[in-house]
């Protein structure tokens, strides 16, 4: 079965293929050339559901969408949902990951907690939209470390380890990842 990964972040669609395990044939909404929306909702589920509800609208296929993001424990949760924004037009996360340290150091946080958070959210054309989430919690690390991941992933150390996502192979992180987390539970809702 053919499933529209509602998504123009490659680094979220390798994930979200592996997740799948084969068993769907993958098409991404930026190889459709669907419009990207504008992210108006306020919380990760809600732009989630907006992703997944505009990519079926358009495609008139079913359509899976993620909403994620870095939240810094000393930042009030920044930059959570305007994670992507944080990297300017260009798309710099190491531009976003300076300004995660900066920010921190202007503030004198020792605080080094943080979280990924993933919202998936399945849609089709005309009919319901189920969405779930998942969360990691870690800690951040400065400067970045490792090259293996996207966007956060060099300064995030996940719960429990020492490596970076950008140092740990990707099998580990989709072991357990927020987005493995979320997926998890899309799956028992789908099936429930
Ligand atoms: P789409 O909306 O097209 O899916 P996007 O990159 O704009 O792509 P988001 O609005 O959800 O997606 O932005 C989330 C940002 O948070 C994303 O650009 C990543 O840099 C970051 N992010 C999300 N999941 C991550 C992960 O597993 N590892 C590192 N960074 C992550």
């Amino acid at each position: 079965m053919r499933l529209v990964a509602a998504t123009h972040n490659p680094g979220k669609a390798r994930e979200i293929e592996a997740l799948l395990d084969g068993n769907y044939e993958i098409v991404t909404a930026g190889s459709l050339n669907l419009p990207e929306p504008d992210e108006t909702e306020s919380t990760f589920t809600g732009n989630a559901m907006l992703k997944a509800r505009h990519a079926a609208a358009l495609s008139g296929e079913v359509c899976l969408a993620d909403d994620s993001g870095l939240s810094v424990a000393a930042l009030d949760g920044a930059p959570g949902i305007f994670s992507a924004r944080w990297a300017g037009p260009t798309k710099d996360f190491t531009l976003a990951m300076q300004k995660v340290e900066q920010r921190l150091e202007e503030i004198g946080a020792a605080d080094r907690r943080a979280w990924f958070t993933s919202a998936l959210a399945v849609a089709w054309p005309d009919g319901p939209c189920v969405v779930v989430e998942g969360v990691v919690h870690g800690e951040l690390t400065f400067p970045p470390r490792g090259d293996r991941g996207f966007g956060y992933d060099p300064i995030f150390i996940p719960e429990g380890g020492d490596l970076t996502y950008g140092e740990l192979d990707p099998a580990i992180k989709e072991a357990d990842s927020h987005r493995t987390r979320a997926f998890r539970l899309l799956k028992a809702a789908l099936i429930d």
